[in-house]
């Protein structure tokens, strides 16, 4: 779609919502998305190759081919460009962290931990592959995840790979999505035993367990394009308030949408007493600062080229405008459910579970 609108077609009015940036640029950010979607997903499926021991890596391709938004992908690519560099040096970092994602989703979704069933609307990986697997194969996406940068990028000066791969594992580890997790299931239930996490907690878990991959996607990119470190520091302010306002509209999600619209089991935050923003501040207040962080976010990116920056402003919005309008007519569900069964056959495998997470993508591949 354009940013300025006018070769949008009439039927994509939720589409035509999210690319629609506070700027004067004109991209095309539907046309930007499905291309990068396109590239990731084949650049994602090169890189998991199915071999022996054939039923790891299914178990593993699974997983990282089910059809997530990429967001983080999405996010390396835009940033890197944004400066100046080029797709294909990225796209190996690129990868990783959505191997990285994907593995920390298995490892979440699993029994001892949040026990869920399915995950972007399809059985979790446990309930097909079993327990033992799915935590080796979730092992083995971690692992290959930073051999791949390691042996994959190319054309950048080897001390910047070797800056994102230390970032990349800081962001993973007990000072990143471990560290995170950890205090999020020491808090959970606290509240019931009246004993309410605070905000900074909360913004702890949140800025650690989702923000710190979304700004290490957008840092590495900065940092494999070339840029400087005035715009690293920028991009990494950027990334920050993207990062926690994606899991302040997560929670709102989790208390406002349907399984079907999630593509995961939808109350369970308030189910199992988690502390979230709407439970601590109200469902108002939380909009509130999820429209503050992503203005937060964009006024960083004011510095830059409009046309060059439009990406990254596109994928601001689109955390905050589209994965919060949660409900879109039933003739509009309907009309993308279309798009859905035309698209892709694991949609029609499994289109019963309609997800917001992919109805974007689905749009997108159909024009
Ligand atoms: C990383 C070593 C290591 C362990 C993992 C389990 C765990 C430790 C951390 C949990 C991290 C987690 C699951 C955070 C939630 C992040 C989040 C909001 C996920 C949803 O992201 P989307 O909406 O999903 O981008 P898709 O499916 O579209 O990719």
């Amino acid at each position: 779609m354009k940013i300025s609108s006018s070769s949008v077609s009439s039927s994509s009015q939720t589409i035509k919502a999210m690319a629609i940036a506070d700027t004067n640029a004109e991209i095309d950010f539907a046309k930007y998305v499905k291309e990068k979607n396109a590239a990731i997903e084949q650049a994602l499926s090169d890189s998991v190759p199915t071999m022996y021991p054939e039923r790891l890596h299914e178990s593993m391709r699974y997983s990282l081919l089910a059809g997530g938004k990429r967001i983080r992908p999405c996010l390396a690519i835009a940033a890197c460009e944004m400066v100046g560099g080029k797709q294909e040096v990225v796209m190996p970092t690129a990868c990783a962290l959505e191997m990285i994602h994907t593995m920390s989703l298995i490892h979440d979704d699993l029994p001892m931990m949040d026990n869920d069933d399915f995950r972007r609307g399809v059985p979790t990986n446990h309930k097909v592959y079993g327990e033992e697997m799915a935590i080796l194969a979730g092992d083995a996406l971690l692992s290959h995840a930073f051999e791949y940068i390691a042996r994959e990028t190319k054309g950048a000066p080897a001390e910047k790979i070797l800056r994102v791969i230390a970032d990349v594992g800081k962001c993973v580890g007990s000072e990143g999505l471990v560290g995170g997790q950890v205090v999020d299931i020491e808090s959970e239930g606290l509240a019931m035993e009246g004993k309410p996490v605070s905000l900074d907690t909360l913004k702890y878990i949140h800025a650690h367990k989702t923000g710190a991959l979304l700004e290490t996607a957008v840092v590495s990119g900065a940092i494999l394009g070339g840029g400087s470190e005035e715009d690293i520091e920028r991009l990494g302010k950027y990334a920050y308030d993207i990062g926690l306002a994606f899991q302040v509209v997560d929670d709102i999600l989790d208390c406002t949408a349907t399984s079907e619209e999630l593509g995961k089991t939808a109350g369970k935050d308030v189910a199992v007493g988690k502390a979230t923003y709407p439970s601590l501040l109200g469902l108002e207040e939380s909009q509130r600062i999820a429209d503050e962080l992503i203005k937060g976010a964009k006024d960083q990116l004011s510095v830059y080229d409009p046309k060059k920056a439009a990406p990254l402003i596109g994928l601001a919005d689109y955390i905050k405008t589209e994965r919060i309008k949660k409900r879109e007519s039933d003739e509009e569900r309907e009309r993308v459910v279309r798009i859905e069964r035309k698209t892709t056959t694991r949609t029609e495998t499994y289109n019963h579970t309609y997800s917001r997470k992919f109805l974007f993508f689905a749009y997108c591949n159909n024009n």
